[in-house]
């Protein structure tokens, strides 16, 4: 950190020594797994930058901005609209935690068998330890698994009635489309009251330029992954696509471009983070919020490298651009609408439309096998794996299929199947 911030976190309402502790944690974590690795891109050293100060400048920043009138809005999903909140001069904070501290305190209130996304970031908020949550004015939650919904009945009371739901339909049919046209609209008008700003026109075709902007960058950044060797590690991918849902959008757009425009020279040269012809494996499935680097850092240690990972935590959140070539603000609500509809979450049946984007990923990114990667408990994710598996066999691309939590416990025996997945894909064994 570049200054003393506990000032500032105190006035967020936090546990001092308990967060003093998280931060030792945290660094010596990212020194172990990111610091460690070779032949890192030089731009990298902005995202280092950012993780070295994620409790603090830009804490720092949202709280300024608060100051300034502007309202901060905390998301769950990959479905609320950015651009919305954006149109009405908000900040949106992805609020998902990807460590166990504080599961402890969740299990209180939830079941032990509840997956450790949600229990994580009930249990940042009960153990006085996220200062994202503690800055929001509101935040935003979605209909989307069971266990989502269930906790953030008791999220709200949590958070002294911060949160807002958003209805999001089980199915795509026609009736699940005009109500989640609907819900985009309730939303808009929340937004509205909120923030005592109308959302024009001319805001959201701002908004959208910038968000589909941002998208762009990291669809480059997804093609250049492409290249064999890849010109950047998984691992740094994987951070980047976590960074997106905290850091101010104009500047993280701009940073990963810069990156790639390195990444370019990479490539040109045959720089990459692993020698050409490491396997190149796929990750699909449950998202990996920060700080959970766990099947990144086994299966890179390994001697593979990670080359997309299908999920909300990577393509599923950049995928699909907006046409944002709006006629009228009920045209723009119309494409928001069905933008977001084109994400493809296992919570939505039938979700063959994942199966497709599996297949086409794999195939444009040349993956020698799939990984698929369930939280345990998350059962969405945990049950599409079969059908994930059909489509790696239809393919002829080896499977692998793990569930796991935040824990560390299991880091030996997710290691010795990972080496073992590895090794088969090494000897060319095909399923
Ligand atoms: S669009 S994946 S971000 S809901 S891991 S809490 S599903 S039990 S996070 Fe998600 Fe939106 Fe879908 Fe994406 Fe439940 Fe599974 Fe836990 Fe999950």
């Amino acid at each position: 950190m570049s200054k003393d911030y506990r000032e500032m976190w105190s006035g967020l309402d936090m546990n001092l020594e308990a967060h003093n502790g998280l931060l030792g944690v945290l660094t010596d974590a990212y020194k172990n797994i990111y610091l460690s690795q070779k032949n890192r891109p030089e731009g990298m050293k902005y995202f280092d930058f950012v993780i070295s100060e994620v409790h603090g400048l830009r804490i720092e920043e949202i709280v300024e901005a608060k100051k300034q009138g502007r309202k901060i809005i905390g998301t769950f999903c990959v479905y609320v609209p950015e651009e919305l909140i954006l149109a009405v001069d908000g900040v949106c904070i992805g609020l998902c935690a990807g460590a166990d501290v504080g599961a402890d305190e969740a299990e209180k209130y939830i079941p032990r068998n509840t997956c450790a996304l949600i229990k994580a970031f009930m249990g940042f908020k009960l153990a006085g330890l996220c200062p994202y949550i503690q800055t929001t004015d509101l935040i935003v939650g979605e209909t989307t698994c069971d266990g989502k919904k269930k906790a953030y009945e008791l999220f709200d009371e949590m958070t002294n009635g911060k949160m807002y739901v958003m209805d999001i339909p089980n199915t795509k049919s026609d009736d699940g489309k005009a109500l989640w046209q609907n819900e985009v609209k309730r939303f808009s008008k929340k937004l509205e009251s909120l923030s005592g700003k109308k959302i024009t026109l001319e805001k959201l075709k701002e908004a959208s330029k910038i968000v589909n902007d941002k998208r762009k960058a990291l669809q480059r950044l997804s093609l250049l992954r492409s290249n064999d060797p890849s010109p950047i590690s998984g691992l740094d991918a994987l951070l980047i696509n976590q960074v997106v849902f905290y850091d101010d959008p104009l500047r993280f757009t701009a940073k990963v471009n810069e990156l790639c425009d390195e990444l370019d020279q990479r490539v040109k040269s045959g720089a990459g983070a692993a020698s050409k012809g490491s396997p190149r494996i796929l990750v699909s499935g449950s998202p990996m919020a920060i700080p959970n680097w766990k099947l990144h850092a086994i299966t890179e240690g390994s001697g593979a490298t990670i080359v997309g990972e299908e999920s909300c935590v990577g393509e599923r959140n950049f995928r699909s651009l907006l046409d944002d070539n709006f006629s009228s603000l009920e045209d723009a609500m119309q494409k928001i609408a069905d933008r977001y509809m084109k994400i493809n979450c296992a919570c939505f049946t039938p979700n063959n439309e994942r199966l497709s984007d599996i297949e086409d990923l794999a195939g444009r990114l040349k993956a020698d096998g799939i990984i698929h990667y369930a939280i345990q408990f998350c059962t969405p994710y945990m049950m599409e794996a079969y059908k994930v598996k059909k489509v790696a066999d239809a393919m002829k691309v080896p499977f692998l299929r793990i569930e796991t939590d935040y824990s560390m416990e299991d880091m030996g025996q997710l290691k010795t199947r990972v080496e073992a997945f590895l090794e088969m894909i090494g000897k060319g064994v095909r399923v």
